[in-house]
């Protein structure tokens, strides 16, 4: 497909941000209706309402210190990165952090590290973080950079390759989206299975897959399970969760958040008609309870691509901090993205 135009990055950035602030009401509920989640959507629209601000989380802060961190260094610089994950979280301690992950950030802002992977390794007896944490931040690399540095930049504080894997998943879902692929979703999904037959096919993937008592391929057999669920004419929410899954694992949200935005590219029962597909997606990814946020940041990010900008509800704009910054930034690096040499 041809380049990634402006309000698609525009769209991908602001979609993500939405989606963590709007998921965060729901963040850890077991059942959501879709009736309360339609409430919670309204409201954003009540100008009456006002003043009602809904506050980002991990998910966002952890992004924009990604997207500035790519525009100060204009490029992947890893210490600058690990610099600014740890000032942000020493600043803005409460924003819903994981539980493990604070211990990383708070070595990489203790001392002089010589090698800044080096906390995230230390991780869960050695093993690495397999949490969602590097996926729900891999957004701004997928408007810039190939998929290597979706990988180094999860790998600061997810060593598991069941956690970088699931950023590198995630922002090739929306590096295909930015190029238009979704217009044809079987290609979308086949084309992600392909990538990830690859990124998959090495021995730490195959070795941290055995110790979980995973498939031999994790990613690769989810996507399989999406592609099933799409192929299906009647899917239940009860449905994706089991085949899915709706939790804080990468690999239990990441194909979860694609699955959402393929199975909301069509209009949904149950679903105000006056919705577009970014705004069932959202909603879709909420009524699945679990982790919300996170997973309405990422299929967010992913239909933001798809819809661009034009697409997002200027209401559900204002009533997200960091909404606004997001959609500056994106211009920024879409700027930045068309000086950097191809390849890499
Ligand atoms: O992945 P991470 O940054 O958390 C992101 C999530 C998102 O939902 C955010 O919105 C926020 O709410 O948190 O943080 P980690 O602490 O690395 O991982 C999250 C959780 O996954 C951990 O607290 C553990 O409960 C679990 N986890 C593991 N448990 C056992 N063994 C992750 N890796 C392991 C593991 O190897
Ligand atoms: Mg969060
Ligand atoms: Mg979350």
């Amino acid at each position: 497909g041809g380049p990634a135009s402006l309000s698609r990055f525009r769209g991908a950035l602001v979609a993500g941000v939405l989606g963590d602030c709007i998921g965060g009401e729901f963040e850890g509920a077991e059942e959501v209706p879709m009736e309360s989640v339609l409430q919670h959507l309204s409201g954003l629209d009540d100008e009456t309402k006002g003043n009602g601000v809904l506050e980002y989380s991990d998910d966002t802060a952890m992004t924009r210190c990604v997207v500035q961190s790519l525009l100060t260094r204009a490029g992947f610089d890893e210490q600058d990165l690990a610099r600014r994950f740890a000032k942000e979280y020493s600043t803005s301690p409460g924003r819903g952090y994981g539980n493990g992950v604070i211990q990383v950030l708070k070595k990489l802002s203790s001392f002089q590290l010589s090698d800044v992977y080096q906390p995230a390794r230390d991780q869960f007896n050695g093993r690495g973080s397999f949490g969602n944490g590097g996926a729900m931040r891999t957004a701004p690399f997928a408007l810039t950079f190939p998929d290597r540095f979706a990988r180094l930049g999860a790998m600061l504080t997810h060593s598991c390759s069941l956690g970088y894997n699931g950023a590198i998943l995630q922002a090739l879902a929306v590096h295909f989206s930015l190029q238009g692929a979704l217009d044809l979703p079987l290609q979308f999904i086949n084309d992600l299975i392909a990538e990830m037959e690859e990124v998959e096919d090495n021995k730490e993937a195959r070795n941290d897959a055995r110790i979980l008592k995973e498939a031999e391929k994790p990613f690769c057999e989810r996507l399989h399970r999406v592609r099933d669920l799409m192929n299906r004419s009647k899917v239940s929410i009860e449905e994706v969760i089991s085949e899915l899954g709706n939790g804080i694992a990468a690999l239990h949200s990441v194909p979860t958040a694609i699955f959402c935005v393929l199975h909301c590219l069509q209009p949904l029962e149950g679903l105000p008609e006056s919705y577009g597909g970014l705004e069932r997606t959202i909603a879709y990814s909420l009524a699945l309870g679990g982790d919300t946020d996170t997973i309405a940041c990422m299929a967010g990010a992913i239909a933001g691509a798809h819809y661009g900008i034009e697409a997002i509800p200027q209401s559900w704009i204002r009533c997200c901090e960091g909404a606004e910054d997001a959609d500056v930034n994106a211009e920024r690096l879409h700027k930045l993205y068309h000086q950097f040499p191809q390849g890499g």
